[in-house]
């Protein structure tokens, strides 16, 4: 049952939080001394960063699959680092990155070094609604310098996420996951009932029983996961997989998930059955289908989100880093006035530009 961190940041005693959360995170990645040195040093910077520019915000810290899966490459484990607020925003983030930038008079190596020494750094922001700044730590690169996002490693799609523990608790009981078995890959998201440790055990378990089950339909996905299931709390999930080589998309899902799809800026929702995997599964499954193209977005979320919560059109966009748009996602559907009231997961799958 993998560990989440959620660190409110708005005064500077919980800059160490952050710190030592990003350390436990790199631990559980198996990151070398190096490496977690340098997730401990994003982690530190970007929560420094809350409090100097945007009076505070919140830093999210999670292991994840990397946002590119290569066929035959087992996924190694990456920690993502994001700091979410609601400030003023940064009106030229490209400024911003440069190293020297400082609006706060402080030294301003901040944003230029997270970016030089993570293995992949964004910056997301809009003036007056606030700023997403994400990193993501893995394993030391290979000497040729091919990250895991080079081309030629590449999968056509890519994922991101993020995962919210309700009341910043140590576990969150939704969980997301993706898997490639040739050309198809496959993004799920799974929400425990209720929330604590009982509901992240089965949503663990939908996100093990699916890399069980790769290269299955999401309808027999979601029945292989009904079985693994069984004995858990239970869950709603959904299952999405694209297709690379059709450019078609199937999906299907069992209980309380979002799934909105867009293309070239309008969006619908997919619709699941009602039911909870592993404890009640509606008797016929039907798979909903789509075109999927390199102008489509995919969104799965828990119920953290609130109900009527629609993606503005901005979101629709696909060259945006997956995770980067999940946490704005999260960012704009909450506020430090309307903090939501369950964990919050949310999965994002889009094109890969570096593929086009
Ligand atoms: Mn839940």
């Amino acid at each position: 049952m993998p560990r989440v961190w959620e660190v409110p940041v708005h005064d500077s005693t919980r800059v160490r939080d952050a710190r030592v959360a990003a350390e436990h995170a790199a631990a559980a990645a198996s990151l070398d001394e190096p490496r977690t040195a340098v997730a401990a040093l994003v982690a530190t910077e970007l929560a420094t960063n809350l409090l100097k520019h945007a009076g505070g915000g919140r830093v999210l810290i999670d292991v994840v699959a990397p946002p590119v899966l290569a066929a035959g490459r087992d996924a190694d484990p990456v920690v993502q680092i994001a700091a979410i607020d609601h400030g003023p925003g940064i009106a030229d983030v490209a400024e911003a990155l440069r190293d020297g930038f400082s609006t706060a008079g402080s030294l301003g190596a901040g944003l230029g070094t997270c970016r030089r020494i993570a293995g992949h750094f964004e910056l997301h922001s809009v003036p007056g609604r606030g700023t997403v700044a994400l990193a993501r730590v893995g394993a030391a690169l290979p000497r040729t310098g091919a990250g895991p996002d080079a081309p030629g490693l590449t999968a056509g799609v890519r994922a991101g996420g993020v995962n919210v523990p309700f009341g910043g608790a140590e576990y969150s009981g939704d969980a997301w996951a993706w898997v490639r078995s040739g050309d198809r890959v496959t993004l799920m998201l799974a929400d425990g009932l209720g929330h604590g440790p009982e509901a992240a055990l089965a949503s663990t378990a939908a996100a093990d029983a699916l890399r069980a089950s790769a290269g299955l339909p999401p309808a027999e996905a979601l029945r292989r996961l009904d079985g693994a299931l069984r004995g858990t709390r239970g869950a709603a999930v959904a299952v999405a997989q694209v297709d690379l080589r059709a450019g078609r998309l199937r999906f299907a899902g069992i209980g309380n998930v979002g799934a909105r799809l867009c293309a070239a800026g309008v969006w619908r929702p997919l619709v699941s059955r009602p039911g909870i995997v592993g404890v009640h599964r509606p008797g016929t499954l039907r798979e909903e289908e789509a075109v999927w193209g390199d102008d489509h977005l995919l969104i799965l979320h828990s119920d953290g989100l609130p109900s009527r919560w629609t993606p503005p059109p901005e979101t629709c966009r696909p060259c945006v880093d997956p995770a980067v748009t999940a946490a704005v996602t999260v960012r704009d559907a909450s506020s430090p006035a309307r903090p939501v009231r369950d964990d919050t997961a949310v999965a994002v799958l889009t094109s890969n530009p570096s593929d086009r």
